[in-house]
Protein backbone atom coordinates (compact mmCIF):
# COMPACT_ATOMS: atom_id res chain seq x y z
CA UNK A 1 0.00 0.00 0.00
CA UNK A 2 1.19 3.45 -0.66
CA UNK A 3 2.53 5.65 2.12
CA UNK A 4 0.07 7.78 3.84
CA UNK A 5 2.25 10.60 2.07
CA UNK A 6 0.72 11.85 -1.22
CA UNK A 7 2.43 15.35 -2.64
CA UNK A 8 3.27 18.87 -1.34
CA UNK A 9 0.80 19.94 -3.78
CA UNK A 10 -1.97 17.71 -1.85
CA UNK A 11 -5.18 19.32 -0.30
CA UNK A 12 -6.06 15.75 1.97
CA UNK A 13 -9.06 18.09 2.94
CA UNK A 14 -10.47 17.91 -0.75
CA UNK A 15 -10.10 14.65 -1.69
CA UNK A 16 -11.07 10.20 -0.33
CA UNK A 17 -9.23 7.57 -1.35
CA UNK A 18 -10.63 6.23 -4.53
CA UNK A 19 -12.32 3.17 -4.75
CA UNK A 20 -9.21 -0.07 -4.88
CA UNK A 21 -6.97 2.65 -4.30
CA UNK A 22 -5.67 0.81 -1.10
CA UNK A 23 -3.61 -1.77 -2.97
CA UNK A 24 -1.79 0.63 -5.50
CA UNK A 25 2.08 0.95 -4.76
CA UNK A 26 3.32 2.80 -7.69
CA UNK A 27 0.55 5.67 -7.91
CA UNK A 28 -2.33 7.43 -5.90
CA UNK A 29 -5.97 7.43 -6.80
CA UNK A 30 -8.51 9.88 -5.13
CA UNK A 31 -11.76 10.67 -5.52
CA UNK A 32 -13.07 14.42 -4.71
CA UNK A 33 -15.22 14.84 -2.04
CA UNK A 34 -18.34 15.56 -4.28
CA UNK A 35 -17.65 12.67 -5.87
CA UNK A 36 -17.10 14.56 -9.82
CA UNK A 37 -13.41 15.06 -9.88
CA UNK A 38 -10.28 11.82 -9.83
CA UNK A 39 -7.07 12.88 -9.07
CA UNK A 40 -4.13 10.28 -10.35
CA UNK A 41 -1.02 10.65 -9.65
CA UNK A 42 2.53 9.04 -10.09
CA UNK A 43 3.67 7.88 -6.98
CA UNK A 44 7.33 7.34 -8.11
CA UNK A 45 9.23 10.63 -7.04
CA UNK A 46 12.82 9.34 -6.57
CA UNK A 47 12.80 7.79 -10.06
CA UNK A 48 11.36 11.86 -11.81
CA UNK A 49 7.82 9.64 -11.47
CA UNK A 50 8.82 7.06 -14.25
CA UNK A 51 6.53 4.22 -14.88
CA UNK A 52 7.54 0.34 -15.44
CA UNK A 53 5.01 -1.86 -16.41
CA UNK A 54 3.09 -2.12 -12.65
CA UNK A 55 2.59 1.36 -12.83
CA UNK A 56 1.28 1.05 -16.09
CA UNK A 57 -1.04 -1.64 -15.00
CA UNK A 58 -2.46 0.42 -12.32
CA UNK A 59 -2.10 3.45 -13.97
CA UNK A 60 -4.81 1.84 -16.25
CA UNK A 61 -7.00 0.77 -13.76
CA UNK A 62 -7.38 3.68 -12.30
CA UNK A 63 -8.17 5.28 -15.40
CA UNK A 64 -10.97 2.86 -16.53
CA UNK A 65 -12.19 2.78 -12.66
CA UNK A 66 -12.75 6.51 -13.52
CA UNK A 67 -14.21 6.25 -16.88
CA UNK A 68 -16.84 3.97 -15.85
CA UNK A 69 -17.40 6.26 -12.57
CA UNK A 70 -20.89 7.69 -13.74
CA UNK A 71 -20.24 11.02 -11.38
CA UNK A 72 -16.90 11.44 -12.90
CA UNK A 73 -16.94 14.59 -15.51
CA UNK A 74 -12.92 15.30 -14.87
CA UNK A 75 -9.59 13.48 -14.14
CA UNK A 76 -6.45 15.37 -12.78
CA UNK A 77 -3.47 13.44 -14.42
CA UNK A 78 -0.69 14.61 -11.98
CA UNK A 79 2.93 13.20 -10.69
CA UNK A 80 3.24 13.33 -6.98
CA UNK A 81 6.51 15.29 -5.01
CA UNK A 82 9.06 16.05 -4.41
CA UNK A 83 11.35 13.35 -4.44
CA UNK A 84 12.76 12.67 -0.78
CA UNK A 85 16.04 12.87 -2.31
CA UNK A 86 16.62 15.89 -4.22
CA UNK A 87 13.71 17.64 -3.90
CA UNK A 88 13.05 17.68 -7.71
CA UNK A 89 9.93 17.04 -9.09
CA UNK A 90 7.86 15.22 -11.77
CA UNK A 91 4.73 14.66 -13.63
CA UNK A 92 6.18 11.64 -15.24
CA UNK A 93 9.50 11.32 -17.14
CA UNK A 94 8.32 8.14 -19.14
CA UNK A 95 9.57 4.65 -19.11
CA UNK A 96 11.45 3.41 -16.74
CA UNK A 97 14.77 2.83 -18.42
CA UNK A 98 16.09 -0.27 -16.29
CA UNK A 99 13.29 -2.05 -17.39
CA UNK A 100 12.29 -1.79 -21.01
CA UNK A 101 12.59 -3.92 -24.32
CA UNK A 102 14.62 -6.45 -25.30
CA UNK A 103 16.54 -7.52 -22.23
CA UNK A 104 14.58 -6.95 -19.37
CA UNK A 105 15.65 -5.69 -16.22
CA UNK A 106 18.96 -3.35 -16.20
CA UNK A 107 19.79 -3.14 -12.91
CA UNK A 108 20.19 -5.80 -9.86
CA UNK A 109 16.85 -7.36 -9.62
CA UNK A 110 14.75 -6.55 -6.63
CA UNK A 111 15.07 -8.86 -3.97
CA UNK A 112 11.92 -8.17 -2.22
CA UNK A 113 9.30 -7.03 -4.40
CA UNK A 114 10.16 -3.91 -3.53
CA UNK A 115 13.45 -3.05 -5.23
CA UNK A 116 12.71 -0.16 -7.18
CA UNK A 117 11.77 3.27 -4.82
CA UNK A 118 8.01 3.74 -4.91
CA UNK A 119 7.65 -0.30 -5.32
CA UNK A 120 5.58 -1.80 -2.34
CA UNK A 121 4.61 -5.16 -1.40
CA UNK A 122 3.28 -7.16 -4.42
CA UNK A 123 5.28 -5.74 -6.32
CA UNK A 124 6.32 -8.41 -9.50
CA UNK A 125 9.54 -9.73 -9.17
CA UNK A 126 9.76 -9.33 -12.73
CA UNK A 127 7.70 -9.25 -15.86
CA UNK A 128 6.42 -12.20 -17.26
CA UNK A 129 8.52 -13.26 -21.05
CA UNK A 130 4.94 -12.83 -22.46
CA UNK A 131 4.88 -8.84 -21.55
CA UNK A 132 8.47 -8.02 -22.17
CA UNK A 133 8.80 -5.41 -24.46
CA UNK A 134 4.70 -4.77 -24.44
CA UNK A 135 4.31 -0.81 -25.03
CA UNK A 136 0.98 -0.84 -22.58
CA UNK A 137 1.42 2.72 -22.01
CA UNK A 138 -0.20 3.11 -25.57
CA UNK A 139 -3.07 1.61 -24.00
CA UNK A 140 -3.23 4.28 -21.30
CA UNK A 141 -2.81 6.77 -24.04
CA UNK A 142 -5.63 5.39 -25.80
CA UNK A 143 -8.13 5.29 -23.02
CA UNK A 144 -7.43 8.76 -21.89
CA UNK A 145 -8.25 9.63 -25.66
CA UNK A 146 -11.46 7.89 -25.69
CA UNK A 147 -12.57 8.05 -22.27
CA UNK A 148 -15.61 10.33 -22.80
CA UNK A 149 -14.65 12.68 -19.79
CA UNK A 150 -11.80 15.63 -19.40
CA UNK A 151 -8.24 14.69 -19.03
CA UNK A 152 -6.13 17.25 -17.30
CA UNK A 153 -2.32 16.98 -17.03
CA UNK A 154 -1.52 18.70 -13.94
CA UNK A 155 2.56 18.77 -14.24
CA UNK A 156 4.55 19.82 -11.33
CA UNK A 157 7.97 19.46 -12.32
CA UNK A 158 9.40 16.90 -15.24
CA UNK A 159 7.09 15.89 -18.67
CA UNK A 160 9.84 13.67 -20.02
CA UNK A 161 9.73 11.12 -22.73
CA UNK A 162 6.73 8.92 -22.13
CA UNK A 163 5.73 11.27 -19.78
CA UNK A 164 6.28 14.14 -21.96
CA UNK A 165 3.42 12.26 -24.74
CA UNK A 166 0.88 11.83 -21.70
CA UNK A 167 0.73 15.14 -21.60
CA UNK A 168 0.20 15.54 -25.00
CA UNK A 169 -2.67 13.26 -25.16
CA UNK A 170 -4.32 14.39 -22.55
CA UNK A 171 -7.50 17.61 -23.32
CA UNK A 172 -5.93 20.26 -21.05
CA UNK A 173 -2.41 21.01 -19.57
CA UNK A 174 -2.21 22.96 -16.69
CA UNK A 175 1.71 23.46 -15.60
CA UNK A 176 3.99 24.90 -12.51
CA UNK A 177 5.80 27.91 -13.26
CA UNK A 178 8.71 27.35 -11.50
CA UNK A 179 9.05 23.76 -12.19
CA UNK A 180 7.22 22.95 -14.90
CA UNK A 181 9.78 21.61 -17.72
CA UNK A 182 9.23 19.74 -21.09
CA UNK A 183 11.69 17.86 -23.05
CA UNK A 184 10.91 15.01 -25.41
CA UNK A 185 14.19 12.32 -24.90
CA UNK A 186 12.64 9.39 -26.90
CA UNK A 187 15.36 9.95 -29.53
CA UNK A 188 17.99 9.96 -26.73
CA UNK A 189 17.34 6.85 -25.50
CA UNK A 190 16.36 4.48 -28.54
CA UNK A 191 12.89 5.49 -28.37
CA UNK A 192 9.70 7.06 -30.45
CA UNK A 193 5.87 7.75 -29.86
CA UNK A 194 4.98 7.60 -33.28
CA UNK A 195 1.80 7.76 -32.51
CA UNK A 196 -0.15 10.26 -30.64
CA UNK A 197 3.03 11.57 -28.99
CA UNK A 198 4.53 13.02 -32.14
CA UNK A 199 1.89 13.48 -34.33
CA UNK A 200 -0.83 14.80 -32.78
CA UNK A 201 1.31 17.11 -30.82
CA UNK A 202 2.39 18.31 -34.49
CA UNK A 203 -0.97 19.07 -34.80
CA UNK A 204 -1.51 21.47 -31.44
CA UNK A 205 2.02 23.24 -32.25
CA UNK A 206 2.53 22.94 -35.81
CA UNK A 207 5.36 20.57 -37.45
CA UNK A 208 8.20 22.70 -37.15
CA UNK A 209 8.00 22.77 -33.75
CA UNK A 210 6.89 19.41 -32.88
CA UNK A 211 9.65 18.36 -35.30
CA UNK A 212 12.73 20.53 -33.15
CA UNK A 213 10.96 19.19 -29.69
CA UNK A 214 11.62 16.04 -30.54
CA UNK A 215 14.97 16.26 -32.70
CA UNK A 216 16.97 18.52 -30.77
CA UNK A 217 15.35 16.91 -27.22
CA UNK A 218 16.08 20.62 -25.60
CA UNK A 219 14.52 21.61 -22.26
CA UNK A 220 11.79 23.90 -22.08
CA UNK A 221 10.20 25.70 -19.38
CA UNK A 222 6.24 25.68 -18.73
CA UNK A 223 6.39 29.31 -20.47
CA UNK A 224 7.75 28.28 -23.37
CA UNK A 225 5.54 25.04 -23.43
CA UNK A 226 2.52 27.86 -23.18
CA UNK A 227 4.07 30.15 -25.97
CA UNK A 228 4.35 26.68 -28.56
CA UNK A 229 0.28 26.07 -27.63
CA UNK A 230 1.36 22.81 -26.40
CA UNK A 231 -0.04 24.13 -22.48
CA UNK A 232 -3.07 25.82 -21.58
CA UNK A 233 -2.25 27.23 -18.32
CA UNK A 234 1.00 28.58 -16.34
CA UNK A 235 0.18 28.83 -13.17
CA UNK A 236 2.56 29.12 -9.41
CA UNK A 237 3.72 25.54 -7.86
CA UNK A 238 2.05 26.45 -4.93
CA UNK A 239 -1.51 26.93 -6.42
CA UNK A 240 -1.33 24.28 -9.33
CA UNK A 241 -3.40 21.80 -7.69
CA UNK A 242 -5.98 24.10 -6.58
CA UNK A 243 -6.30 25.54 -9.92
CA UNK A 244 -6.38 22.27 -11.38
CA UNK A 245 -9.31 21.67 -9.53
CA UNK A 246 -10.34 25.01 -10.37
CA UNK A 247 -10.19 23.96 -14.00
CA UNK A 248 -11.99 20.50 -13.37
CA UNK A 249 -14.73 22.06 -11.44
CA UNK A 250 -15.17 24.32 -14.93
CA UNK A 251 -15.79 21.31 -16.52
CA UNK A 252 -18.56 19.77 -13.91
CA UNK A 253 -21.02 23.23 -14.79
CA UNK A 254 -21.20 22.10 -18.43
CA UNK A 255 -23.37 19.51 -19.85
CA UNK A 256 -22.16 16.09 -19.58
CA UNK A 257 -23.45 15.33 -23.16
CA UNK A 258 -21.86 18.56 -24.61
CA UNK A 259 -18.44 17.93 -23.13
CA UNK A 260 -18.79 14.28 -24.78
CA UNK A 261 -19.35 15.31 -27.70
CA UNK A 262 -17.37 17.95 -28.18
CA UNK A 263 -14.39 15.46 -27.19
CA UNK A 264 -15.16 13.21 -29.71
CA UNK A 265 -15.43 15.83 -32.53
CA UNK A 266 -12.20 17.38 -31.83
CA UNK A 267 -10.72 13.68 -31.68
CA UNK A 268 -12.40 12.40 -35.25
CA UNK A 269 -10.53 14.54 -37.48
CA UNK A 270 -7.07 12.66 -36.52
CA UNK A 271 -8.78 9.33 -35.55
CA UNK A 272 -9.80 7.60 -38.96
CA UNK A 273 -12.43 5.55 -38.71
CA UNK A 274 -11.73 5.03 -34.96
CA UNK A 275 -12.28 8.31 -34.40
CA UNK A 276 -15.86 8.04 -36.86
CA UNK A 277 -17.21 4.96 -34.97
CA UNK A 278 -16.29 6.59 -31.38
CA UNK A 279 -18.32 9.47 -32.30
CA UNK A 280 -20.95 7.85 -33.94
CA UNK A 281 -21.39 5.71 -31.42
CA UNK A 282 -22.34 8.50 -29.44
CA UNK A 283 -24.89 9.74 -31.61
CA UNK A 284 -26.49 6.52 -31.90
CA UNK A 285 -27.03 6.22 -27.89
CA UNK A 286 -28.33 9.81 -28.49
CA UNK A 287 -30.32 8.15 -31.18
CA UNK A 288 -31.59 5.32 -28.95
CA UNK A 289 -33.39 7.73 -26.23
CA UNK A 290 -35.65 9.16 -29.02
CA UNK A 291 -39.50 8.26 -29.40
CA UNK A 292 -38.33 7.74 -33.14
CA UNK A 293 -35.73 5.05 -31.98
CA UNK A 294 -38.23 3.22 -30.09
CA UNK A 295 -41.04 2.95 -32.52
CA UNK A 296 -38.45 1.38 -34.54
CA UNK A 297 -38.15 -1.12 -31.92
CA UNK A 298 -41.57 -1.51 -30.63
CA UNK A 299 -42.45 -2.57 -34.54
CA UNK A 300 -39.89 -5.16 -34.83
CA UNK A 301 -41.04 -6.42 -31.27
CA UNK A 302 -44.66 -6.17 -32.12
CA UNK A 303 -44.09 -7.67 -35.46
CA UNK A 304 -45.60 -4.69 -37.82
CA UNK A 305 -44.86 -2.24 -39.66
CA UNK A 306 -43.37 1.02 -38.35
CA UNK A 307 -44.94 4.47 -38.48
CA UNK A 308 -42.73 7.00 -38.99
CA UNK A 309 -45.85 9.31 -39.74
CA UNK A 310 -45.17 11.76 -36.77
CA UNK A 311 -41.37 12.20 -37.01
CA UNK A 312 -40.46 14.77 -39.61
CA UNK A 313 -37.89 15.25 -42.55
CA UNK A 314 -35.83 17.68 -40.66
CA UNK A 315 -34.42 20.60 -42.83
C1 LIG B 1 13.57 13.78 -16.54
C2 LIG B 1 15.02 14.25 -16.49
C3 LIG B 1 15.29 15.27 -17.62
C4 LIG B 1 15.21 14.95 -15.12
O1 LIG B 1 16.56 15.31 -14.96
P1 LIG B 1 17.12 15.67 -13.49
O2 LIG B 1 16.18 16.59 -12.81
O3 LIG B 1 18.53 16.10 -13.66
O4 LIG B 1 17.05 14.31 -12.64
P2 LIG B 1 17.96 13.00 -12.75
O5 LIG B 1 19.11 13.14 -11.83
O6 LIG B 1 18.26 12.67 -14.16
O7 LIG B 1 16.94 11.89 -12.23
C5 LIG B 1 16.72 11.69 -10.84
C6 LIG B 1 16.72 10.21 -10.60
O8 LIG B 1 15.64 9.66 -11.34
C7 LIG B 1 16.11 8.64 -12.22
N1 LIG B 1 15.30 8.66 -13.43
C8 LIG B 1 14.81 9.73 -14.07
N2 LIG B 1 14.11 9.36 -15.15
C9 LIG B 1 14.15 8.02 -15.18
C10 LIG B 1 13.60 7.05 -16.08
N3 LIG B 1 12.85 7.40 -17.12
N4 LIG B 1 13.87 5.77 -15.82
C11 LIG B 1 14.60 5.39 -14.75
N5 LIG B 1 15.14 6.26 -13.88
C12 LIG B 1 14.90 7.55 -14.10
C13 LIG B 1 17.54 9.02 -12.49
O9 LIG B 1 18.27 7.92 -12.93
C14 LIG B 1 17.97 9.51 -11.13
O10 LIG B 1 18.21 8.40 -10.31
P3 LIG B 1 19.47 8.37 -9.30
O11 LIG B 1 19.20 9.47 -8.32
O12 LIG B 1 19.42 7.01 -8.70
O13 LIG B 1 20.68 8.64 -10.15
C15 LIG B 1 16.00 13.08 -16.59
O14 LIG B 1 15.89 12.29 -15.43
C16 LIG B 1 15.77 12.23 -17.78
O15 LIG B 1 16.15 12.58 -18.88
N6 LIG B 1 15.15 11.05 -17.55
C17 LIG B 1 14.97 10.05 -18.58
C18 LIG B 1 13.83 10.45 -19.50
C19 LIG B 1 13.66 9.38 -20.56
O16 LIG B 1 14.47 9.24 -21.45
N7 LIG B 1 12.56 8.60 -20.49
C20 LIG B 1 12.29 7.51 -21.37
C21 LIG B 1 11.81 7.96 -22.77
N8 LIG B 1 11.09 6.90 -23.44
C22 LIG B 1 9.89 6.56 -23.02
O17 LIG B 1 9.34 7.02 -22.06
C23 LIG B 1 9.22 5.53 -23.84
C24 LIG B 1 8.02 5.03 -23.14
C25 LIG B 1 7.28 4.02 -23.82
O18 LIG B 1 6.86 3.11 -23.15
C26 LIG B 1 6.99 4.09 -25.25
C27 LIG B 1 5.78 4.68 -25.60
C28 LIG B 1 5.45 4.81 -26.92
C29 LIG B 1 6.31 4.30 -27.88
C30 LIG B 1 7.52 3.69 -27.50
C31 LIG B 1 7.87 3.55 -26.18
C32 LIG B 1 9.14 2.83 -25.84
O19 LIG B 1 9.36 2.39 -24.74
O20 LIG B 1 10.00 2.70 -26.64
Amino acid sequence: MTSAFVSDLFDPAEWQLAPGAEDYTDITAHVSNDGGIARIAFHRPEVRNAFRPHTVDELYRALDIARQDPRIGAVLLTGNGPSAKDGGWAFCSGGDQRIRGRDGYKYPAPSTGSGIEGGGSGTPASPSPASLGRLHILEVQRLIRFMPKVVIAVVPGWAAGGGHSLHVVCDLTIASAEHGRFKQTDADVGSFDAGYGSAYMARQTGQKIAREVFFLAEEYSAQRAYEMGAVNRVVPHAELEREALAMARTVLTKSPTAIRMLKFAFNAVDDGLVGQQVFAGEATRLAYGTDEAVEGRDSFLEKRDPDWSSFPWHY
